[in-house]
């Protein structure tokens, strides 16, 4: 079996609580309950993982060294500052889907630049919850 680390970067673990024209209405909790049962349909094992500093980010990518077969990151606002997170995810090389939850590429234009993208081998962006199910289907499909 597949084992997934699904690591959810700053202020995502306050969703529902504003910005729903953006993020939608559910909350973090019914986020880590769709990706959990998404896992399950798909035989997939998987680890979430939320924090708010970036250095938490960076060791949890370098922790996941052997241990981990894919990783489906949403950096959130780092996903457009930190280069510190495109590094420690190529440090490990580990297949890696990023995903969005709003449509960046129709937001601000500092939201339209990604580090992580440079890395990542899918990006997905603008399906809501609906992305992260996709990219565990895309992890669950590599050979
Ligand atoms: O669309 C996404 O998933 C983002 O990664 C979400 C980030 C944003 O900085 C990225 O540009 C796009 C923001 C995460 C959570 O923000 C909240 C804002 C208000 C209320 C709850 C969460």
């Amino acid at each position: 079996m597949k084992n997934i680390l699904v690591i959810n970067g700053p202020n995502l673990n306050m969703l529902g609580l504003r910005e729903p024209a953006i993020y939608g209405s559910r909350d973090f909790k019914a986020l880590l309950a769709f990706i959990q049962e998404s896992a399950q349909q798909l035989g997939l094992e998987v680890e979430c993982f939320q924090h708010n500093h970036e250095g938490a980010i960076v060791d949890k990518i370098q922790q996941a060294y052997g241990v981990f077969d894919g990783i489906v990151i949403n950096p959130a606002a780092y996903t457009h500052t930190s280069v510190a997170i495109l590094d420690a995810l190529k440090a490990v090389s580990i297949p890696t889907v990023e995903v969005h939850i709003s449509d960046v590429d129709s937001r601000e234009d500092f939201r339209q630049r990604s580090f992580v993208s440079l890395y990542a081998e899918k990006v997905i962006k603008g399906h809501g919850f609906d992305g992260y199910k996709e990219a565990l289907e895309y992890l669950a499909a590599k050979k």
